[in-house]
Order: structure tokens, then C-alpha cells, then sequence
């Protein structure tokens, strides 16, 4: 694969060329099967970041605002225990808060590298870190991080490498798929690496049901942006008035899924397919994993780490994990 450097002001673009993953062949692909279903990485368009950022802000959803916390808290031990000197190479582009947490805190870090597959995200976020920390060297990649990529090598050689996947992100994938990228994260932390990885915990499903069914209805308008967005994006006309969001906890996989639930029978088309709908019919949009401290243990050792710390709140909703790559 050919790649390319571009220097942007102070910050030099890796730009490793992700495909382009098909949004409408996904989505064809996904309305055909026989248990339909949309992929949450399309939920992220302007809008429905924007209503995200609206989530992260509302009284029953807890990971956001839990995880800062945590972050607040604990942010001397993870300096402690990481050392000075690491390059921080965080799965997806944060400029958010908990990044610049992250950085402040840490001692004398050398580098930071967000990789994320819209490079176009990536150099807004990338520019707005390396302004805020001037001595960072700031070396963004494009590429798409389910696949093992290749690092910029800083100008300062690192003592080790900091995997930085805040959010609880992982939740969202599959187990197999949550192991394998689990896989690649140790791979890019190298020999005598860290993974620094939010992950948010089982509870009271009454909480979880409240927290992604939220009485404001930003959820709700969240997961029906994902048809309007079909409908700008691919020419489709799916009645945003016959679908109603749902959200569930589903106990044995030990997660929320979220649906679109058709209103009646109906047809809607996309992309110049007919795609139909019995009444009651569901899209699933999301899963969010939620997991206990030994399940994950028990995943994190079956891609090669060791856990090093866990760090939660007082009601223990989230946790802030620190596991170690060995030598
Ligand atoms: C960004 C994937 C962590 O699963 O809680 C929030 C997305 N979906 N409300 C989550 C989300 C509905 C969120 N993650």
C-alpha cells in the first residue's frame, strides 16, 4: 500500500489510505439480511455527533462524565505507573476531554498519535491538540484501526508506548471482534507496552435502561439519524414517523441493543432497492457490552495482556483499566 506524509502547518499527516468502507453497500447489505441491521460506526455523521455530544451531557447517561471523573482522580497513578517519556497512540481522534486529561498529566510525554479512518476528523482534532501542547510532536494516522497498522517513528524515541481507547468503545464490537482488536492494540504497544482502555461495567439493568432511553429523547433522535442520514446520503425514503427507537438489555450476551422498530408494514427505498417491513419489525443499530471485571480479564489475557490496575468510581459503573504488555 502506498503511503504518504503531508505536512499541515506543524502537524505531518500519516496517511495510510483506509478503504473507503461502502456505506451503501454496507447498508444494503445489512437491510437485505434476514435479521436487519446498521453498523453504530455510521451513527458519527455532523449531526449525529452532535446529538452524541448532547448524550454525553444528559443525567441518565453515566459513562462519559464517569470516566472524566475517574480520569480526575486517578490521573497521578496512571502517571506513576506509566513512567515518563511514552508516545501515546490513541484508537479513534480525541480532542475530548479525557485526551487532554491524559497528556497534562502524564510525565513529559513525547508523542501523540491518534489514529482514526476519517482523515478529514483526524487533522480538525490533530491541529486543536497541537496547538493546546506545543511540545507534544503530534503525528495523526489515517488508517482504519480493526487492522494492524504502521507507527510514525517521533523524532524523541519513547520508552514505551501507551495504547490510549477511551470511551468504552470497545462495547460495541462483538466478542470476537472486541478480542481481535484487543489483538492489534497489543501489537502497536509494543514489547513492555500499556493499553489504558475505558471499559463500562454491569449493574442494575434499570440504570443501563434508563441511561440509553433517556426521557429527553436524545437517544431517540440519535439512532433515528441514522435513517436520515440513509435518506440524505443514498437517496432513500425511510418515514422517520413509522420508526421508534428501542433499547434493551439483553442479559445472557450481557448488553444493550439498540433497534429501530418499524410502525406498520411498510416499504422504504434505498439506493433504488425496495427493502420491506412487517409491523414490529426491528433494525438493530448498536450493541454496548458491558462487562465484568473478570470477564474482561479473562479477554484481555487471551490477547496477551496482564492487568496491571483497575480503577472505578465509588458506584462502580466504569472502569479506567491499565494492562501491561510484557517484555
Ligand atoms: C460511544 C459506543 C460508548 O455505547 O454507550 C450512547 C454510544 N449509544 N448512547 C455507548 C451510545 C447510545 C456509546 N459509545
Amino acid at each position: 500500500m502506498s503511503t504518504k506524509e503531508t505536512s499541515d502547518t506543524d502537524v505531518r499527516l500519516l496517511d495510510l489510505h483506509p478503504p473507503m468502507g461502502d456505506f451503501s453497500e454496507d447498508v444494503l447489505r445489512g437491510l437485505t439480511a434476514s435479521e436487519k441491521s446498521l453498523s453504530p460506526k455510521y451513527f458519527y455523521d455532523l449531526r449525529g455527533s452532535r446529538l452524541f455530544d448532547r448524550i454525553t451531557e444528559l443525567p441518565e447517561y453515566y459513562p462519559t462524565r464517569t470516566e472524566l471523573a475517574i480520569m480526575e482522580s486517578v490521573m497521578p497513578d496512571i502517571a506513576e505507573q506509566v513512567g515518563p517519556e511514552v508516545s501515546v497512540i490513541e484508537f479513534g481522534s480525541g480532542s475530548g476531554l479525557k485526551t487532554r486529561r491524559l497528556l497534562a498529566g502524564l510525565k513529559d510525554p513525547v508523542s501523540y498519535v491518534p489514529v482514526e479512518i476519517s482523515c478529514e476528523h483526524l487533522m480538525a482534532a490533530a491541529r486543536l491538540i497541537a496547538a493546546e501542547f506545543p511540545h507534544i510532536e503530534i503525528l495523526p494516522v489515517c488508517a482504519d484501526f480493526t487492522r494492524p497498522f504502521e507507527l510514525p517513528d517521533p523524532e524523541r524515541m519513547p520508552l514505551r508506548n501507551l495504547v490510549y481507547f477511551p470511551g468504552s468503545t470497545i462495547g460495541n464490537f462483538s466478542r470476537d471482534e472486541a478480542l481481535q482488536l484487543l489483538r492489534v492494540m497489543h501489537n502497536e504497544a509494543r514489547p513492555g507496552g500499556v493499553l489504558l482502555i475505558g471499559v463500562d461495567l454491569r449493574k442494575d439493568p434499570e440504570i443501563l435502561r434508563r441511561a440509553y432511553n433517556d426521557d429527553a429523547g436524545v437517544t431517540a433522535e440519535f439512532n433515528l439519524n441514522l435513517l436520515r442520514r440513509i435518506n440524505r446520503e443514498l437517496e432513500a425514503d425511510f418515514d422517520l414517523d413509522h420508526f421508534t427507537h428501542k433499547a434493551i438489555w439483553n442479559e445472557s450476551e450481557s448488553r444493550v441493543e439498540m433497534r429501530l422498530i418499524s410502525g406498520k408494514d411498510q416499504s422504504v427505498m434505498v439506493s433504488g432497492t425496495s427493502i420491506s417491513f412487517r409491523a414490529g419489525e426491528s433494525i438493530l443499530t448498536e450493541y454496548s457490552h458491558k462487562y465484568d471485571e473478570a470477564a474482561f480479564g479473562d479477554m484481555s489475557a487471551e490477547a496477551g495482556f496482564e492487568v496491571r490496575s483497575v480503577w472505578k468510581d465509588p458506584d462502580k459503573l466504569f472502569s479506567i483499566q491499565l494492562l501491561n504488555r510484557p517484555v
